[in-house]
């Protein structure tokens, strides 16, 4: 696989100053060398700066730096496109996740463009599925979901190229919905495997089936990774955590099967916050599930069929 780094230093989406060394402290903690050592192609397109966007209306007051974020999401939707383009795996390191905004709508116009179907794999304790009108916090980095998925209120975000289908979509690892979140949820055929599902299913089953839909599709697959997807004693470096998130083990298990999908066309590493690190442990462990979704094992075993 060819890889292209593209860091992302983004802060704009939420008010806790530090996930703009995201980039940095993954380059310290060793990305691209892990990636080559694993016999990959990697090409480091550096850090990306926001375009300066016209300043921008929005009719809820609580919402926070919206011209940095629409700056962000123009210059990340190009970057993704273009290192697709190029048959390359795009890897967006973090910054907070309203820059999944820009990546996801890279992702699309690329599928778009050439006839294939995108899926959405959301791995996150939160759903993400506020647009700028129903949010509360006012940080946009819990608006993505919901721009993917063509939810109305997004009037001054560029239309979203070819808006993908509830059931294209997979949120997996959720504990934390907002009421407004909530109640948008129940009216999408969104999967949503919270951590309830996981505790009964176990992490595997449903990815499984998430996965053999895709694969059946002939589908793209975007994986969007928020560090609190992981639970906050493994993971400290992030501004909103929240108890009961999966285990170093479990993390580990979907990237292997990620890995053995060979289904991932593009990845987003975000909300990490080294600034609230502990001696880099999480940029550490993030690097690690990274090699583990790009074929790192103990022993090589004959690949199990996912389906
Ligand atoms: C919360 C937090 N739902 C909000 N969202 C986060 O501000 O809208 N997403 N942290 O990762
Ligand atoms: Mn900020
Ligand atoms: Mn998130
Ligand atoms: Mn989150």
């Amino acid at each position: 696989t060819q890889t292209i780094l593209i860091g992302a230093p983004v802060d704009s989406g939420q008010r806790r100053p530090g996930c703009l060394m995201g980039p940095a402290a993954y380059r310290v903690a060793g990305l691209a060398r892990m990636i080559a050592d694993l016999g990959h192609g990697v090409t480091d397109w550096g850090d990306v700066a926001p375009v300066t966007v016209a300043p921008a209306h929005c009719p809820n007051p609580a919402v926070d730096q919206l011209p940095e974020t629409l700056g962000w999401t123009e210059i990340l939707r190009e970057k993704v496109e273009d290192a697709l383009a190029q048959d390359a795996m795009p890897i967006t390191l973090g910054g907070d996740h309203s820059l999944a905004l820009g990546t996801v709508a890279g992702a699309a116009a690329h599928a778009r463009r050439i006839g294939r179907p995108l899926f959405l794999l959301w791995l996150d304790a939160h759903s993400d599925f506020h647009t700028p009108l129903t949010t509360t916090s006012g940080n946009l980095h819990g608006t993505p979901v919901a721009y993917i998925a063509g939810r109305e209120g997004f009037e001054s975000f560029p239309p979203f190229p070819a808006p993908i289908p509830a059931q294209r979509i997979c949120l997996y690892g959720i504990r934390s919905v907002d009421p407004a979140e909530h109640a948008a949820l129940l009216r999408h055929d969104i999967a949503i495997n919270d951590m309830r599902v996981l505790d009964e299913r176990g992490i595997v089953a449903p990815l499984r089936e998430f996965l053999t839909a895709v694969r059946e599709a002939g589908g793209m697959l975007h994986v969007s990774l928020d560090v609190d997807f992981l639970d906050p004693s493994i993971a400290p470096a992030v501004g909103t955590t929240v108890p009961g998130g999966t285990t170093f083990r479990e993390a580990h298990l979907v990237m292997e099967l990620l890995h053995e999908s060979g289904l991932v066309t593009s990845l987003d590493l975000v909300e990490l916050n080294p600034f609230l690190d502990d001696r880099g442990r999480t940029a550490k462990l993030m690097v690690d599930l990274v090699a583990s979704l790009m074929g790192k094992k103990v022993f090589d075993r004959p690949t199990r069929s996912f389906a």
